[in-house]
Parts: structure tokens; C-alpha cells; sequence
């Protein structure tokens, strides 16, 4: 039986915000309380105090399963028997088609010594450049933008404690009043100073805090926030020595504004042109001013053109890189931020290196200990990876650790035809999720309380999340079963070792010298209570909270305007499909919904998927509130009830993303990606309502 010992201080773990907590035992399980630390002072949401009920839950995975054949159930199994079949099937692909023919998806939740070993794992025990993550599907837009414009992609560049002090705060395409609740905790001040402005098509618990609440058709950001630079340079808000000494390219930007004035973008986003000056002035009059962007305005085709118009407005009021302002990008999961550093992209070697960086190469196949040549070269992204599944040039097998692509890729349908048509899918989980139930192989794995592990908040601030219970006996680490197969491949054992301190070890080493250079971070700092921001260069060195204040990480030092144009949406709206369907979160379920499903106080809360309608549209589809509407998109076809909510816009409907088989938003969604990021639009597609009892179409795309 599992036993809780003593009393540890350690984090939440849902999202990037990682709020603190004290895991105290409690019969075979812990109880967790809120612990004073600056991100949540003190909060927590419902997630998180709920979040030790998974740990016992009966639906927590305690064995491993395999199927014997495609078409027989799940059965228990050994661990060696499961070892062993993964490691035999995956041998066999290798040789009859070559180390591309196993691709690997991971996730952005998984610590930094997994994100780090799934990496090293795929490159050098597999030899594929097939691996890939789910925060293709969060933050890559951001990064792609944050990437081009400061040289370097930190989420927030300051802690957040920092916007305690604003006087203005942009907060575009975030909802983090049901996202993040404690952090609205730093909000608040500025909110009673009547300077949060809110960004979004939905009048959310966010925007109702907000002193202005801009609602533009999803999709038409990149238009608004050319109207909003349009604004601020024809007000003479522009911080013209700002721009002259740290900035290079407003020209180029300003090119484009320049034909985007308030009255030409309110036809195109429905927000009025005075409020986009009332925006402007709030926002480039305020001494401390901060521009922060999230999933709403990121997940679209355009995502990293769009979050670079919101840099662009920011950069021309003078905020990154200034004392007390600054733009940031809200980052998602528990370890968003370090799940993007160390090796689980595709294109990417620990430190947040390029692989295709050949002085990359070699430092990092120097701390593996393989010859750089053998390394692979940059792979698919995620939904592309997961589209090649099955087909004559793609992967015949995935391994999947801490994503549930069924509920949360787009075109989800799709995927799991893609899924279905492998030889081999192994999927590594603390529950039996939608993905795991069609694995061929499921293997059980240890929970945040019973393991060791370091996560990067959405500050960039290390953390280590501490041990507080032994596992369920038949369960086994993430880093076990890497080092299971890595040697069953012919690896030397000593590669994939299995202590997380000891991977973090190797972690550090390989990350020297890149732009998230953790060489300086170490568990006995960590376990000292010390502040550690990325990038932390050497031991002694204290870490760096605020980026950017002397320069911007790119050679010359200057922050980079990027000329980007509005364009329609990738799915317009037609007569057939005549909604604009955007989706999100609410605040107690947690993504695909595997964990928090399984919480009955969360299902309690919201145990089913919702359809956020204007009332005069639902009533022209048939309906009313609380009834079941079926909601359709060229895609496929899925059941919500209806919400009805007045404040809603008469032709954007919204769905939660989190719910499982007929209620699944992202049957709906567009696939489409952004040609930078490779995100998918998540946040715009066309569709239409109708009763559920209307016939059902059955075709699809
Ligand atoms: N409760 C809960 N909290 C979570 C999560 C969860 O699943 N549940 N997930 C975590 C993760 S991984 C992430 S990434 C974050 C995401 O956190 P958020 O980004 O705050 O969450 P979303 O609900 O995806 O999107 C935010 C808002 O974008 C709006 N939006 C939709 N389309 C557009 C548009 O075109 N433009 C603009 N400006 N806004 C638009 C939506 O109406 C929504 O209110 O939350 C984290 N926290
Ligand atoms: N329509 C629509 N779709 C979306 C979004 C949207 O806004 N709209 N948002 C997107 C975003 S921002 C995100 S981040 C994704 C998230 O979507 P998913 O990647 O599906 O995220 P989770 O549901 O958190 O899946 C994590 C899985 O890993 C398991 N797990 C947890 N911890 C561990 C661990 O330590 N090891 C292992 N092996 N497994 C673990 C969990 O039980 C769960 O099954 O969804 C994306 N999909
Ligand atoms: S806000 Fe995020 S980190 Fe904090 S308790 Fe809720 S889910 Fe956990
Ligand atoms: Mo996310």
C-alpha cells in the first residue's frame, strides 16, 4: 500500500502557473493545501484542490495492457511482456523500414528530465527524427513570434509579480479569470486603476473585470491590432526614442498599419473605431504597460503573424525590455515553458537549440556520447506527424507520453483513423484515456506526488516538484520505461538513467550555452527555495527574472518589428456553414478532460460539452437553452448543450474542447496550419447548429 511519510512543499499539477501547494499524508494518499508562493499567494483553483483525487481514483491505470490482436480487448500484462513486445516490434520497423518508421509525441505537462530524455530517447535509442509534442497545438505561435522579434522565446520575461504594479494591462485572447484563477490575484490592482483592457469575442469572467472589453470577430485580431498601432501613431503615442535605440523595422510595420485606420478595421472586426482609440490612449498613456497574449489570438492559421502585430504595438509604445512594461505570452501547461527547451520538438536539441545548429550537434552528441553524424535532422510537427501515421512514407508505430491526441488534436476523427492504421501505438499514461484505449500496449506511469521532477512556469522560473508517496506497486516512471526500452534497443544502461536528479544532471550539461541555459540550476539550489529564472549560466550566478532590460537576444541587440498584413479567415463562413466556431477552456475541466473527468467534483461542475450561443441564433436554429444541439462543420458533427448568453455575437458560437467521443469540439476543427509555427486553427472554423434531433449527415471531409 502507497504511504505518504511527511509533509512536502511542492506544485500543482495542471497549468504553466504551478501554483504552490503542501502535499500533507493522508492514508494511503496526500491531501493537498495552498502554499504562500508569489505566483498564486496563497490560491488555488478547483483544479488543483482537487488534484490529489486522481492518485486513488479507480480509474488510475495500475498495470500494464496489451492486446493480444487489433480486434481483442486490453488485457493486464507484465512489465517485461509488455517491454519486450514494444521493444520486438519496434527492432522489426527499424529494419524493415528504417528509424523514421517510429515517431514519438510528447507533451508539455511531462517534467523537464522527461521532456529532456524523450528527446535523447527518439535521436539516439531510436534514431528518428519522428518525434513532435503537443505544445505544437499551444504555445508555437507565440514562440515563433517572440522567437522573431526578441532573438529568444522566455513566455513571460518577468515574473509576475511585476504586473502588480501596471497601470495598463492588454490582455489579448486570454481568459485566465477560469484559466489561471489565482493569477488574476496580480490583475486586480490594475483592474481597480481601470486599466485592464480585455480582447476577446466572448464576454468572459476575464472581460467583465476589464475597464474597456473589445469583442472582435475570432480571427480578426491581426486586423485590430494594426487599427490599434494605427491609433497610437496618429495620436503620437509612438515612444520615438525607444523605437530609434532598441528597435529596428517600424517602417516596414508601419507600411502595412498605415492603411489599416480604425474606421476601415472596425468593418472588419466589429470594434469600434472610438474604442480603439480609448484602447490606444489607455494603453500608450500608462507609465507601466504591459501587452500579454494567449491561446485566443495564437491558435489560428495566422497565429504567429497575429501575435506579431501585437508585438509590433507594443514595441512602438516602448514596453519590452523597459522597467515595470513589457509584452509576455501566457504559457498553458504545467510545463509549457520547459517542455519547449529541452528536446521534444522536432526541430529542437536541449537548451532550446536548433537541431539543425551544427555547433549544437556537437556539444550535445558530445554530453550523449554519439557521433553528431548520427544524429537525425528536424522532423514532421505535431498534427503533421500525426496525419503521416500508417501511410507509405510515415511512422508505423508511436510512442505517446502525456498527450490525448483523440480529444485534443484537430480533426480528431481523422487522427484516429491515422492511429488506427499503425502497426504499433503504445501509449504511456497515468489514465486509461481515448488515446490509450486504442493503444495496442498501455503503460501505467506515476503521478506529480509520487515522483521527482522539475517544471518551468510560465515566468521561466525552475521548479522542483518534490516526492510526497510511493507509487502503486505495478507502476513505474516515465524515465523507467524510457531506460526499459533504451536498453532492450542495445543502448548502454547508463544513457537513459533513471533518477530524476541524475537526468537533471544531464540536462544541464547539455543546455550550456544555449539561450535556455539551465548549467547553473541544481536540486540542492531548488531544494534551497532559490528564485532560479532561465537562463542560469553557471552555479553561482543568481539567475535572471527580467530579460531583455540592456538588450534583446538578437546579435545587434534590437528588438525586430515584422510586417504582417490581416488576411480572411482560412474557413470562411458560407450558406451551408454560417457560424463562426471558436473553442477554449472552462475552469473545471482540464484539456482533453483524461485527468479531471475523472474528478466528480469538476464533472459536478461541468460534466458535458456546452455550445455558448447568442439566444436569437439558437432560436433560428431550433433551439433553446439547456436543449442538445447538434453542431457541424465540414469535418464532422458533434453534440453540446446549448448555452444561451446574450452577450454573445449573433454568428460566433463556442465550444470546450475537453470532452470525449460525440462531444468532441475538435471533430469540428480546421487542421489548417500556420506556415511558421505549424499550428493548427483551433480558434476559427465554420459550422452550424441544428436540433440534435435534425438527421445527422454522416460524410465528412
Ligand atoms: N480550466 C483550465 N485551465 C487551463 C487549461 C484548461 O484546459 N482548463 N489549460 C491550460 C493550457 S494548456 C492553456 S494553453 C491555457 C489557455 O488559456 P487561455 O488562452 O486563457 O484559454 P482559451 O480558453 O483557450 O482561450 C482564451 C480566450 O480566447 C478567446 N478567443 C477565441 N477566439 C479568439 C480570437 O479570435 N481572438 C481573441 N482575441 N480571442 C479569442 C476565447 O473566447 C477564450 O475566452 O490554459 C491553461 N489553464
Ligand atoms: N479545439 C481545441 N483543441 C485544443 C485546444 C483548444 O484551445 N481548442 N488547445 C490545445 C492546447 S493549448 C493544448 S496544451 C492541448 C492539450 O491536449 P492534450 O495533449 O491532450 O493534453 P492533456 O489532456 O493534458 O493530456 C495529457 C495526457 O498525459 C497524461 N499525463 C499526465 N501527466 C503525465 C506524465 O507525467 N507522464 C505521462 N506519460 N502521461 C501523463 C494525462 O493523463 C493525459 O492523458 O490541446 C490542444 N487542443
Ligand atoms: S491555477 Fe493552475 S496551477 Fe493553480 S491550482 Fe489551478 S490548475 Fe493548478
Ligand atoms: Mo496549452
Amino acid at each position: 500500500m502507497s504511504q505518504a511519510t511527511a509533509e512536502v512543499g511542492t506544485h500543482c499539477p495542471y497549468c504553466a502557473l504551478q501554483c504552490a501547494m503542501t502535499a500533507t499524508p493522508a492514508g494511503a494518499s496526500v491531501a493537498v493545501t495552498p502554499r504562500e508562493f508569489p505566483t498564486n499567494r496563497g490560491g488555488l483553483c478547483q483544479k488543483g484542490w482537487t488534484s490529489a483525487v486522481p492518485l486513488t481514483s479507480p480509474g488510475r491505470l495500475r498495470t500494464p495492457l496489451a492486446r493480444p490482436r487489433r480486434d481483442a480487448p486490453l488485457q493486464p500484462v507484465s512489465w517485461s511482456t509488455a517491454l519486450d513486445r514494444i521493444a520486438a516490434e519496434l527492432r522489426r520497423l527499424r529494419v524493415d523500414h528504417g528509424p523514421d518508421a517510429v515517431g514519438v509525441f510528447g507533451g508539455g505537462g511531462i517534467t523537464n528530465e522527461k521532456a529532456y530524455l524523450l528527446g535523447k530517447f527518439a535521436r539516439v535509442a531510436l534514431g528518428t527524427s519522428q518525434i513532435d509534442y503537443n505544445g505544437r497545438f499551444c504555445m508555437s505561435s507565440a514562440a515563433a513570434a517572440g522567437n522573431r522579434a526578441f532573438g529568444l522565446d522566455r513566455g513571460l520575461p518577468f515574473p509576475v509579480t511585476d504586473l502588480d504594479e501596471a497601470d495598463a494591462v492588454l490582455l489579448v485572447g486570454a481568459n485566465p479569470a477560469e484559466t489561471m484563477p489565482p493569477f488574476m490575484g496580480h490583475l486586480r490592482p490594475v483592474a481597480e486603476r481601470g486599466g485592464l483592457i480585455v480582447i476577446d469575442p466572448r464576454r468572459t469572467p476575464t472581460a467583465e473585470q476589464a475597464a474597456l472589453h473589445l469583442q472582435p470577430t475570432p480571427g480578426t485580431d491581426l486586423a485590430l491590432a494594426l487599427g490599434l498601432l494605427h491609433a497610437a501613431v496618429s495620436e503620437g503615442l509612438v515612444d520615438q526614442e525607444y523605437v530609434a535605440a532598441r528597435t529596428t523595422g517600424l517602417a516596414e510595420a508601419w507600411r502595412v498599419a498605415a492603411g489599416w485606420w480604425p474606421e476601415r478595421v472596425e468593418r472588419v472586426t466589429g470594434v469600434a473605431a472610438a474604442d480603439q482609440h480609448r484602447a490606444a490612449r489607455l494603453l500608450g498613456g500608462a507609465e507601466r504597460a504591459y501587452v500579454l497574449t494567449a491561446r485566443g489570438t495564437e491558435q489560428h492559421a495566422n497565429g504567429s503573424a497575429m501575435v506579431s502585430a501585437w508585438i509590433n504595438l507594443a514595441l512602438a509604445l516602448g514596453l519590452p525590455g523597459m522597467p515595470g512594461s513589457g509584452y509576455g505570452c501566457l504559457t498553458g501547461q504545467g510545463n509549457g515553458q520547459g517542455g519547449r527547451e529541452h528536446g521534444q520538438k522536432a526541430d529542437q536539441l536541449p537548451g532550446y537549440r536548433r537541431l539543425d545548429d551544427p555547433v549544437a550537434r556537437a556539444q550535445v552528441a558530445e554530453v550523449w556520447g554519439v557521433d553528431p553524424a548520427e544524429l537525425p535532422g528536424p522532423g514532421r510537427s505535431a498534427y503533421e506527424l500525426l496525419d503521416a501515421l500508417g501511410r507509405p512514407d510515415g511512422p508505423r508505430a508511436l510512442l505517446v507520453f502525456g498527450s490525448n491526441p483523440v480529444v485534443s488534436a484537430p480533426r480528431a476523427a481523422h487522427v484516429q483513423q491515422r492511429l488506427a492504421a499503425l502497426d504499433l501505438l503504445v501509449v504511456a499514461d497515468v489514465v486509461l484515456s481515448d488515446t490509450a484505449s486504442v493503444a495496442d500496449v498501455v503503460l501505467p506511469v506515476t503521478q506529480w506526488a509520487e515522483e521527482d521532477g522539475t517544471m518551468t512556469n510560465l515566468e521561466g522560473r525552475v521548479l522542483l516538484r518534490r516526492k510526497a508517496l510511493d507509487p502503486p506497486p505495478e507502476v513505474r516512471g516515465d524515465l523507467d520505461i524510457l531506460h526499459g526500452l533504451a536498453v532492450r534497443l542495445g543502448q548502454p544502461a547508463h544513457r537513459f538513467p533513471v533518477e530524476p536528479a541524475e537526468v537533471f544532471e544531464e540536462l544541464r550539461a547539455a543546455s550550456a550555452g544555449g539561450p535556455a541555459d539551465y548549467s547553473g540550476i541544481s536540486y540542492a539550489r531548488l531544494r534551497a527555495g532559490e528564485a532560479l529564472y532561465w537562463p542560469v549560466p553557471a552555479p553561482e550566478h543568481p539567475g535572471t527574472p527580467r530579460m531583455f532590460l540592456d538588450a534583446f537576444a538578437h546579435p545587434d541587440g534590437r528588438a525586430r518589428f515584422v510586417p504582417v498584413d490581416h488576411r480572411g479567415a482560412a474557413e470562411p463562413t458560407d450558406a451551408e456553414f454560417p457560424l463562426v466556431l471558436t473553442t477554449g477552456r472552462v475552469l473545471a475541466q482540464y484539456q482533453s478532460g483524461a485527468q479531471t473527468r475523472l474528478i466528480p467534483e469538476l464533472n459536478a461542475a461541468a460534466g458535458e460539452a456546452h455550445v455558448e450561443v447568442h439566444p436569437d441564433t439558437a432560436t433560428r436554429a431550433g433551439l433553446s437553452d439547456g436543449m442538445l444541439a447538434r453542431v457541424r462543420s465540414r469535418r464532422g458533427e458533434m453534440l453540446a448543450r446549448v448555452r444561451c448568453i446574450a452577450s454573445m455575437q449573433l454568428d460566433v458560437v463556442f465550444l470546450p474542447f475537453h470532452f470525449a467521443e460525440t462531444q468532441r469540439a475538435n471533430l469540428l476543427t480546421n487542421p489548417v496550419l500556420d506556415p511558421v509555427s505549424r499550428m493548427p486553427d483551433f480558434k476559427v472554423c465554420a459550422a452550424r447548429l441544428d436540433a440534435a434531433s435534425a438527421p445527422s449527415e454522416g460524410e465528412f471531409e
